[in-house]
């Protein structure tokens, strides 16, 4: 989402790093170009220009200018001044003591907020809560039942009495049942309007007072851009907002959004969604997006992915089996079906530091296509090749090809990567020297590309 922004920022720094002494004359030209790339990515201009004032205070010190390392310096600046625009406050839900705690989800039309109350429930469920469901939506046809296949789906529970056409009601009903029941999370989903309307305003404020959240979330579409950002304002005026959801962020958002609403709104973003999937939530952390708008990679977020997607138990196996030389075929289909549930390659490669903006990684990267294909062909080996690749000779090759449609040629280049990592991994393992504290391995290399 910060694509166009990150690459621009980046060769703004590397024009000022190219200057031995930076004058005032430089450091004036380097932020012009920043505030053209910042408006250029919908950042509200009132924050830019504000963000701009506040580098330029800061960069034109004599000291500043001086010092050995002028751009350096300025780099930080704009760092530092960036993060600032988020505030101090962390994503996430709300300190409360509340139980259960209320979650109630506010919005636009289509701005995602029945999907988000999906994703956040399975986000709940997976750190060990319990999450009751509940659409208080009884004015587009579809929308309960929508909520109710999610929640099969994430394998949650949803109140849905049927017939009850009073919003307020099901919400009593649902935050009765979970204190019956022993749920400690309460996720109120709500109608959406095109625009704001005092019917509306009317049945949210019935709504919250009935259940009185602890969280309350503005779910905004962040294709929308400045438009999001300020019926965020009204909800919040009317209602009240507690975090900002800002879904969406995959498709070609400009990401301008992410950085001005703490400023216009005065609220902080607590999740941002990346996908239609269930999964596809996280916890926003400013200091992670400051770092990717600016090129330093966000690892943190990519260990966090590859954390969820990867079974302790599983990382440890696979290491002793590498260690006792003893990966095969197998193992290597079960370790691309794990980097393909951490999502789409482009968005993973995207966290690497540096290679966020290496322009020809975008021919040369493996695509979704190849992996299928990779897969196919383990497919048709037999159980024995897989366990022991020395087996397949000529004939056996030919055979496989045949039976995943792929020639000869793919499967030898197969073969041949294959061998080529599993004598990588057993470099790797050899280094560490085994054993049980260096279960983690394949955590620390991620973690070892960030240093
Ligand atoms: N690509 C993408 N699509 C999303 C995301 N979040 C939601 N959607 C899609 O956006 C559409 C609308 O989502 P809903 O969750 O139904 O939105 P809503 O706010 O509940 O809509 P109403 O109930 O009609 O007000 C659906 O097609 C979702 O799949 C996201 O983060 N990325
Ligand atoms: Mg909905």
């Amino acid at each position: 989402m910060f694509d166009a922004l990150s690459t621009r920022l980046q060769d703004v720094f590397r024009s000022i790093r190219g200057e031995g002494r930076l004058t005032e004359a430089n450091v004036e030209a380097a932020l012009r170009e920043i505030r053209m790339a910042l408006l250029e990515a919908d950042v509200n201009f009132k924050v830019v220009k504000a963000f701009i004032d506040r580098v330029r205070d800061r960069a034109m010190d004599q000291e500043v200018l001086r010092s050995l390392t002028p751009a350096q310096q300025v780099i930080r600046i704009v760092r530092d001044e960036m993060l600032a625009l988020f505030g101090d406050a962390q994503g996430g839900l709300t300190q409360t003591t509340q139980s259960p705690r209320v979650i109630m989800l506010l919005g636009l039309q289509g701005s995602g907020k029945t999907t988000t109350a999906g994703k956040l429930g399975r986000w709940l469920a997976r750190q060990g809560r319990h999450p009751l469901l509940v659409s208080t939506d009884v004015r587009r046809p579809a929308a309960i039942q929508q909520l109710s296949l999610l929640g099969q789906k994430a394998q949650l529970r949803v109140h849905d009495p049927a017939g009850e056409q009073d919003p307020i009601a099901r919400a009593n009903g649902a935050l009765a049942e979970a204190k019956n029941l022993g749920f400690d999370v309460l996720i109120v989903d709500t109608a959406g309007r095109l625009h704001i309307d005092d019917a509306l305003m009317g049945e949210l404020e019935g709504i919250k007072a009935a259940v009185q959240p602890a969280d309350q979330l503005y779910v905004a579409d962040a294709m929308t851009g400045q438009d999001a950002i300020k019926s965020a304002g009204e909800f919040n005026r009317r209602i009240g907002v507690t975090g900002v959801v800002l879904t969406k962020l995959d498709g070609d958002a400009r990401g301008g959004a992410a950085l001005s609403v703490v400023s216009v709104v005065g609220v902080p973003i607590a999740f941002v969604g990346s996908g239609e999937r269930l999964e596809d939530l996280e916890v926003f952390h400013p200091d992670r997006v400051v770092s990717r708008v600016l090129g330093m990679g966000d690892v943190l977020s990519l260990i966090e992915k590859a954390e969820a997607a990867i079974d302790v138990e599983d990382a440890a196996r696979l290491e002793e089996k590498v260690r006792l030389d003893d990966f095969t075929l197998e193992d290597f289909r079960d370790q691309l079906k794990t980097i393909r549930k951490m999502g789409p390659l482009e968005s993973i490669i995207g966290m690497i530091p540096g290679m966020g903006n290496i322009k020809q990684l975008a021919e040369n990267k493996p695509d979704e296509k190849q992996l299928s294909r990779i897969e196919a062909i383990i497919g048709s080996m037999t159980q024995k090749e897989r366990r022991n690749h020395q087996l397949i000779n000529g004939s056996r090759r030919k055979r496989i090809a045949k039976g995943s449609g792929a020639t000869v040629e793919e499967v030898n280049r197969l073969l041949k990567q294959f061998a080529q990592m599993r004598k990588m991994l057993k470099s790797l393992g050899g280094m560490g020297g085994g054993g049980k504290k260096k279960r983690r391995g394949a955590f620390d290399m991620l973690r070892s590309l960030g240093g």
